[in-house]
């Protein structure tokens, strides 16, 4: 049953003028300004914003809920870069503080999985300065040839950028020997907050949001679908906030390439921005509301349970999400070394089904591209746990 409150109930109790005058728009299905998504930020009230979110959400999707069968490969955790926020990463000089692993060792993670109906593999790390791009096309002919099914969601822009740098290789030119090895698609990272005033704060060393948007434009124009991420919830201001979702918008507009946003909670154990303290739950289910509301061209908004914890994730089911993810099978350290409360994150299939489901949602399987492989509205749970290949 779906117990939800319409945002055209809630339009009513809000005095806000202003306020009201956008939530009447955006139940028109018109797009909202930059000025207004600041002035949701400001001013909208936290029933409210979810309100006229999950409207939005059920327009798009019902009652659905996506999630998929995946596993990460963080090849290393060697980086050239610093950015001040990462809890995960080491230096070239202090390497042995850290992994990287081989070809042979990337492939067994793969094989592992041999049998097993994963239908993802997400591939990213830290940008190493000896893994170049003929290194990781040869990763990605192995795995295509072991598995030629399993999809690869490959490197951020940050990755691509210094490997196309280095080989003095166009972004075309890289993106294009890149997918003809067996890339399928790309992860959102690396994009933290776009604006310089941030950046150069917060991560000053690696590719700005030019060159980020441009390598994602790229792989659009050849045709691979891309997610895009946001890291909030530390020095940024709303209006910064905006202009990184507007950024996206725009691009969004001219290439519909992209598939997923998801709104990064920034976490603050062991880095070099511990001293920020971390955004409250209310101001992370604000964000993913006004996320859901301002970025109108994008089909699904993802909550990353490993980052948020199991139980806020399912909360934000009602501002505005529509995807969580997936199994993960403790295959990847970014979160749980920054701090969240998921330090070996795992969740077999009935587990992820089960949560969707206790907050009243229809959880549907999906591969990268969002086809639908399996709805589990009315599958027996009982008898799911009993079934090997799906825990
Ligand atoms: O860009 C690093 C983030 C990102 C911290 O596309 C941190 O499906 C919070 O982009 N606190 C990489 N966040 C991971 C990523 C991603 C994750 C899941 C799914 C997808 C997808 C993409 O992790 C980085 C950075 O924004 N990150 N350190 C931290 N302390
Ligand atoms: Fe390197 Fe990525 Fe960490 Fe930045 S966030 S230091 S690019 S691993």
């Amino acid at each position: 049953m779906n117990t939800m409150t319409k945002g055209s109930d809630i339009l009513l109790k809000t005095t806000d003028k202003d306020i009201q005058r956008i939530g009447e728009k955006i139940n028109a299905g018109e797009r909202i300004s930059p000025e207004e998504g600041i002035l949701l930020f400001e001013k909208g009230s936290l029933p409210f914003l979810g309100a006229l979110a999950n409207g939005v959400r059920e327009r798009l999707h019902g009652n659905k809920t996506y999630f998929n069968r995946n596993f990460h490969i963080e090849p290393t955790n060697v980086c050239v870069f610093t950015c001040n926020f990462c809890s995960y990463s080491r230096v070239y000089s202090h390497r042995d503080e850290g992994w990287e692993l081989s070809q042979q060792q990337m492939l067994d993670i793969v094989r592992s999985y041999d049998g097993k109906p994963v239908t993802e593999v997400h591939i990213v790390g830290g940008v190493h300065p000896k893994m170049n791009l003929e290194f990781f096309i040869e990763v990605l002919q192995k795995i295509k040839t072991h598995r030629p099914d399993l999809h690869i969601k490959g490197f951020t822009a940050v990755e691509l950028d210094y490997m196309f740098r280095k080989a003095k290789l166009s972004i075309e030119e890289g993106m294009k020997r890149l997918h003809a090895a067996g890339l399928d698609s790309m992860p959102g990272g690396g994009a933290e907050i776009f604006h310089p005033d941030v950046r150069k704060v917060i991560c000053a060393d690696k590719v700005d949001a030019d060159g980020w948007l441009a390598i994602h434009e790229t792989a659009h124009r050849l045709g691979m679908h891309t997610n895009a991420t946001m890291l909030y919830g530390h020095i940024e201001t709303y209006a910064h906030r905006i202009d990184h979702m507007n950024r996206l918008r725009e691009l969004q507009d001219r290439t519909k390439g992209f598939n997923t946003f998801i709104p990064l909670k920034f976490r603050n154990k062991d880095n070099d921005m511990s001293h920020v303290p971390e955004s409250t739950v209310v101001e992370d289910m604000k964000l993913y509301a006004v996320a859901r509301l301002y970025m109108d061209n994008f089909p699904h908004l993802k909550a990353y349970w490993p980052m948020l914890g199991r139980q806020n994730a399912q909360l934000t089911l009602a501002f505005g999400v529509n995807d969580l993810d997936g199994t993960i099978d403790d295959t990847t350290k970014i979160y749980s070394m920054a701090g969240s409360e998921e330090q070996t994150p795992s969740l077999s299939t009935t587990q992820l089904v089960s949560l969707i489901r206790q907050v009243g949602r229809e959880p549907v399987e999906r591969d990268t591209l969002y086809n639908e492989i399996r709805n589990y509205k009315d599958v027996d749970l009982d008898q799911m746990a009993q079934d090997p290949s799906l825990n």
